[in-house]
């Protein structure tokens, strides 16, 4: 059912809207007949009702898409095997051990045999001084949309590391969550000694995580606790984290590299559509709005091309790098997160406002209104523009590392 008010987030958007639409839309003036109609009508009504179905900036820990293996999927056992399973908060134990068959050199083990692998109380007692928040958009390197946008909390993995006191021969971290006890259905990942120790870059650190906007992890989020790194895709941030190894092995060795997947490449910038005006009218103006995802060359640019359907194109420009796309405005960051409680949120001041938006390997909406057309089958494609000036899906087109496809929408004005 449609309701007649738009959702308080809703509204935060349209705000949003309406101060970047004066200052994108009168930048824009001079130019087209579309432009100068735009700056003479700030808000249009073609794109309110659009940046009213915006959803909200934090996806729901509900509402985020999943992405589990297993048999049982761990997340599905009843509440009692939850607990044999150590999946609970008072049962989970974390053990970080040497490699065995490329150990590294450890002053101490935390391990369920001899009975010092970590509780969750330990980890707690760490996270009071320790524990570190930051947005992130969960997306799978498979899927085309993101799973959830969420602000992770968690220790960061180098605080856990240290306390296994590694001496030498410490070259790679690799780890893996509840497996049902089948080693058929590992399910691991690894990352290299250098990323867990330092964050380049300005990146926030690789964290093990137990809440996700506020809250403790779900059981299908990876409760107790799972691992985030915040440049990769999510095959890096393993779910029921159980076991850590310390290793000297020199290279990676994914689940996830299965699959012709390329395991070392981190998220990418590209756009895609969220909503488009119902019915267009010949003349009247279409109004798009949708998100984009904030790789790890940033986000500088959205932009959007509606062409007639059947129309040809230039052979060896495979991406539409000529074409004359439009500049969509980009709508700025939510007034509200987490209900106010900005503290601590990497990338975020006491009052909630960004340093820099958008923000890094976070997402954006964005909207803009296009001048009418004759009526018409159209394709629309939307792309983004990264801060080196890439257009999508460069600089990495390929898709096994990450999809970018420049999306493709049929609209018919009438
Ligand atoms: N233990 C475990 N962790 C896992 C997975 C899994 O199957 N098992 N799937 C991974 C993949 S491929 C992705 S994309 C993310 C999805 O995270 P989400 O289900 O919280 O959205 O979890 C990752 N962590
Ligand atoms: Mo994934």
């Amino acid at each position: 059912m449609e309701s007649p008010q738009p959702p308080p987030e809703a509204v935060s958007f349209l705000k949003r809207h309406r101060r970047l639409s004066r200052r994108h839309f009168m930048a824009q003036s001079g130019g087209s007949a579309a432009a100068l109609m735009l700056a003479a009508e700030p808000s249009p009504e073609a794109l309110k009702a659009l940046l009213a179905k915006l959803g909200p900036y934090l996806t729901p820990q509900a509402s985020f898409r999943d992405v589990s293996r297993g048999k049982p999927v761990p997340h599905s056992l009843p509440p009692e095997r939850l607990r044999e399973a150590g999946l609970t908060r008072d049962t989970w134990r974390l053990e970080i051990l040497p490699d065995p068959e490329h150990p590294a050199t450890l002053g101490k083990r935390f391990s369920l045999a001899d009975g010092t692998a970590i509780t969750f109380d330990a980890f707690l007692e760490v996270a009071k001084t320790r524990s570190v928040r930051f947005p992130k958009l969960m997306t799978c390197l498979n899927i085309g949309c993101p799973l959830g946008m969420g602000v992770w909390e968690g220790v960061p993995l180098r605080e856990l590391v240290w306390m296994a006191r590694p001496r030498e021969n410490l070259r790679r971290v690799h780890y893996h969550g509840y497996h049902n006890n089948d080693p058929a259905q590992m399910f691991r990942s690894s990352l290299p000694v250098g990323r867990v120790l330092e964050d380049p870059d300005g990146l926030p650190p690789v964290i093990v995580c137990h809440k996700l906007n506020g809250e403790w992890l779900t059981p299908e989020r990876g409760a107790p606790a799972r691992m985030v790194v915040p440049e990769h895709y999510g095959f890096k941030s393993v779910k029921w984290l159980t076991r850590v190894f310390l290793s000297n092995l020199p290279h990676a060795n994914d689940t996830y590299a299965g699959q012709n997947n390329d395991i070392d490449s981190p998220m990418k910038t590209f756009a895609a559509t969220l909503h488009v005006t119902e019915k267009p009218v010949a003349g009247k103006p279409i109004g798009v709005t949708g998100y984009a995802q904030s790789g790890v060359s940033g986000l500088s640019k959205v932009q959007v091309w509606i062409s007639p359907a059947k129309a040809a194109w230039k052979d060896d420009d495979p991406w539409f790098a000529t074409a004359p796309w439009t500049d969509a405005a980009i709508l700025g960051p939510p007034e509200s997160w987490l209900g106010g409680t900005v503290r601590d949120i990497r990338g975020l001041d006491a009052r909630g406002t960004p340093a820099r938006w958008p923000m890094r390997l976070a997402m954006a909406h964005w909207a803009v209104l296009l001048p009418g057309l004759p009526a018409g089958d159209y394709t629309l494609r939307s792309r983004t523009i990264d801060e080196g000036g890439n257009a999508q899906p460069m600089p990495r087109p390929f898709r096994k590392g990450g999809r970018c496809d420049i999306e493709e929408i049929a609209v018919r004005v009438s």
